[in-house]
């Protein structure tokens, strides 16, 4: 028996509003572009997957338009055709074919996936293997651009019980302000929450280490990616000045970053996201590595939607632990959704959709509307 074929795949540009205005060191955002992607199979099986960066040219190499472009230009024509349910095979060809990318390519792969998995009823984490858990830790990100917005948002959130801990994303401003609202929110909040900080790459070493310093009296529980990306050792360095743990982030993408850092320590956590590594396979390597080394797991997001939150999701909840916990509120700062079935955030936690594939199913007058004409 022939086994089915990819028959087409659809990469759609689709625009949607932030709650409120979003700041990072590199961009203010007021809307996410997702590139969904719809992958059609010879058995009449669909899967979706998402690909999805942040703030355009601004945070990594390749923009939702160029993402757009690749698939329909070059990864289309390579996997139509192919075994739709040998995932591996068709990854391979993708990889061999097709160099960096990865963003793109962790989409595809979520298709590819979440296809499979509704063809054989299972979820994709099962096709990963298994789920040790059906609940993630979730975070939120306090960046409105104001403290005293911030403080109001957390503790409305902390009253209705959504979250527990808060990302503060700084950098913007000049250290010392950073400082002074980061201080300004952990006293607010005192015990009643953990507060992390992500610098996004904005210091230079020697600022870091007077402020990290500042950061680590003030209570902060976790520093992520203070210096520019490139400066591996620098991470590593830092890392062994303070208590307070340091957080690789836009220093790790694929595996041989995760081996090259964790040689150094260059970081106490890694933040895994599907994303930056090229996929859901690729994510559970750099995992590995870290395991291997002892370095400490946070299941991290480039502020997906719910595709690619709950393909993150899936995968994540493969790994036996997670200490650090996850970032997967994507879903939550938009204010819509394209698919059919919400995902559930309360008790600061996730719960994973637990049908076959994903679990998700696309709602297409809402993908239509928001779809880029
Ligand atoms: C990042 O660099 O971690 C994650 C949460 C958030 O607000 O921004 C992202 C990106
Ligand atoms: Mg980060």
């Amino acid at each position: 028996m022939n086994n089915p074929i990819i028959e087409k795949i659809e990469a759609i540009l689709v625009d949607l509003p932030t709650i409120r205005p979003h700041h990072l060191s590199m961009t203010v955002m007021k809307k996410q572009t997702m590139v969904i992607i719809r992958l059609f199979c010879s058995d009449g099986i669909e899967g979706i997957g998402e690909a999805t960066t942040i703030g355009g040219l601004s945070y990594g190499e390749e923009s939702p338009e160029s993402m757009k472009l690749n698939i329909d230009t070059y990864f289309a024509p390579l996997l139509v055709g192919q075994d739709a349910t040998n995932i591996h095979k068709a990854m391979f060809w993708i990889e061999k074919n097709i160099k960096g990318n990865r963003i793109a390519k962790s989409g595809i792969e979520t298709a590819l996936l979440d296809a499979h998995g509704k063809r054989l009823g299972v979820s994709v984490a099962t096709l990963l293997g298994g789920a040790i858990t059906e609940t993630l830790p979730v975070l939120w990100t306090l960046a409105s651009g104001n403290t005293q917005q911030d403080i109001e948002e957390a503790e409305y959130l902390l009253a209705i019980g959504r979250h527990t801990t808060f990302k503060l994303k700084i950098g913007w401003q000049a250290p010392e302000i950073s400082i002074a609202h980061v201080a300004a929110i952990k006293k607010a909040l005192g015990d009643r929450a953990k507060v992390t900080v992500d610098v996004n790459q904005a210091w230079d070493e020697s600022t870091a280490k007077i402020s990290i310093a500042k950061l680590q009296e003030a209570g902060i529980d976790l520093i992520e990616q203070p210096i520019v990306k490139e400066n591996f050792e620098g991470l590593a360095r830092l890392t062994k000045m303070f208590t307070v743990p340091i957080m690789a982030d836009e220093a790790l993408n694929d595996s041989t970053d995760a081996y090259k850092l964790a040689k150094i320590r260059g970081g106490d956590v890694f933040a895994l996201k599907i994303g930056k590594s090229g996929g859901l396979h690729n994510v559970l390597k750099v995992a590995a590595i870290a395991e291997a080394a002892d370095i400490s797991l946070y299941g991290g997001t480039l502020l997906e939607g719910t595709i690619g939150s709950v393909a993150s999701a899936h995968a994540f909840s493969t790994l036996k632990t997670m200490s650090w916990g996850t970032e997967l509120f994507g879903p939550l700062l938009l204010t819509d959704d394209i698919v059919k079935t919400k995902v559930t955030f309360s008790n600061a936690s996730m719960k994973i959709p637990q049908g076959p594939g994903l679990g998700l199913e696309l709602d297409l007058e809402k993908l239509n509307q928001y779809k880029r004409k």
